[in-house]
């Protein structure tokens, strides 16, 4: 399949689809997913620029609210991490992920999904040191310094990630793992962005926890956006004994802007059918890490060696087996969107409500919602016992019928199983080895001549209604042919 790769995106959704839909006629070919690496801005009402901690004369509307008020669709399967320039009311709506309009994926805090069989996952927001051990405290309506710290990383979703044992294809950051300036052409970047020089120096530039997720995961791919300008880098990966095991291909790209460098399409062999599906680890490892969860200020620390308390959450096959029989065997994403009234305080998102029923997770909407002075406790186990409860007042008291809504909903919306784009042929499967590159370059670039091209599931992710006529001479202005797009 085809994913096409984007920087900061900064709300210009129209040129972000545009430059695809240009890129598509040029090269005769077809884009199965879009990634975007963060700084989305996901603005639907006026309201929610003052949620957005960007200056004055970067609050504006944008393209984004067209798609999620249905004026407009979107061409493409989106899949996005949220950056440091983000609506945050709405986004926190959805912690664990969802739909932020019809076709655009927002993974959460962090999360792991599958398309095609392809493990994306994905690590929200920037790290700070300050906020890193603090709880999701934070809610709209924001204060000055809340709007800012609600983007910061925190350790819980880092401890979370650390979980996963089996291989990732993907992952994505908004800022750049620390240290990935070692893999790459350093005198390039620093060419083009001589400020990072002293960040560079000290080992201050890019996020810790990141590096280690890098080095801990290993994915395939690694793509960050933040800096505003396109490096890549190769990592390898050693065994213990030294030998070269595996690597990481590493790429940042350039906001959207005519004549830098923001998109990039890759080609990457898939293993199922072209549908959008929960990732069972990683769903595993929410379920059992939910008593983690910090909703206060206060530092709060993850589980380690030397207590008795539980601190390997690592996913067993028989918990994911369980994970898949609790959805019924489907964990396709049921297209479950809804569009919500203008509200300024915290909405509670059904998506977050049915994922929270299927998995008993805690929504930590509901809980900052009923927050009175009888919750402010500092102590986890506390705000454990508090969000129980309000966990089984809003849930529905009969679990079987938010099971029978969840498939119902998936097996109402998904395509026929038995259709003919299910059989992927078995070269295809197997070309994941053909991905074999020496360079990142190589590797991304999207000729349009790979093999792959022509047996391309063709899945109704397109919407056909969509047949806006590009305008070539808005386009050129997004797109240099010396570049290395297409
Ligand atoms: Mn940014």
């Amino acid at each position: 399949m085809k994913i096409a790769v984007e920087g900061c995106a900064h709300g210009e959704l129209d040129k972000i689809y545009e430059t695809i839909q240009y890129i598509e006629k040029k090269e005769n070919t077809k884009v199965d997913l879009l990634l975007i690496c963060g700084d989305f801005q996901a603005v639907r009402y006026e309201s929610d620029m003052k949620c957005m901690a960007v200056p004055k004369k970067f609050q504006k509307m944008n393209s984004f609210y067209k798609y999620y008020n249905g004026e407009k669709v979107t061409p493409v399967l989106t899949i996005i991490i949220g950056g440091n320039h983000e609506a945050s009311n709405y986004m926190q709506e959805l912690p664990y992920g969802g739909w932020l309009a019809p076709n655009i994926y927002y993974l959460g805090y962090a999360s792991i999904v599958q398309f095609g069989g392809v493990r994306i996952g994905g690590l929200s927001g920037i790290y700070k040191g300050q906020d890193f051990y603090r709880g999701h405290y934070e809610h709209p309506p924001y204060t000055e310094e809340t709007k800012r710290s609600v983007y910061h990383v925190r350790n819980l979703e880092f401890f979370r990630m650390k979980q996963i044992k089996r291989h990732v294809d993907i992952m994505l950051s908004h800022d750049w793992p620390r240290g990935i300036h070692k893999y790459g052409d350093l005198r390039d970047l620093l060419r083009k962005k001589k400020f990072l020089e002293n960040d560079i120096e000290t080992n201050t530039l890019g996020s810790p926890p990141a590096e280690e997720l890098l080095h801990l995961l290993q994915p395939t791919y690694w793509f960050s956006a933040h800096l505003h300008v396109k490096f890549s880098a190769i990592v390898p990966h050693r065994t213990e004994s030294g030998e070269f095991k595996s690597k990481t291909k590493f790429l940042s790209l350039d906001k959207c802007l005519p004549r830098r460098d923001f998109l990039q399409i890759l080609d990457i062999p898939h293993r199922k059918p072209l549908k959008l599906q929960l990732d069972p680890e990683w769903l595993a490892v929410l379920k059992s890490t939910n008593h983690l969860l910090n909703l206060h200020r206060s530092n709060c620390y993850m589980p380690g060696p030397g207590t008795d308390e539980r601190y390997d959450f690592t996913a067993t096959d028989e918990d994911i087996q369980n994970i898949i029989d609790d959805f019924g065997g489907d964990l396709t994403i049921p297209e479950n969107f809804v569009q919500s009234e203008n509200v300024s305080d915290i909405h509670i998102n059904e998506q977050t409500t049915l994922l929270c029923d299927m998995l008993d997770l805690t929504d930590p909407n509901r809980v900052l919602n009923n927050m009175d002075s009888s919750f402010n406790s500092n102590s986890n186990i506390s705000m454990q016992n508090i969000t129980d409860t309000v966990h089984s007042e809003c849930s529905s008291s009969e679990e079987d019928n938010v099971h029978t809504s969840y498939l119902k909903n998936v097996s109402e919306k998904s395509p026929d199983p038995t259709s003919p784009q299910d059989h992927i042929p078995q070269a295809e499967v197997n070309n994941e080895s053909t991905i074999e590159t020496t360079e990142l370059l190589e590797s991304i670039n999207s000729s349009g001549s790979s093999s792959n091209t022509s047996k391309r599931s063709n899945t109704s992710l397109v919407s056909p209604g969509e047949n806006k006529k590009f305008k070539r001479r808005n386009l050129n202005i997004y797109y240099d042919s010396k570049d290395s797009i297409s």
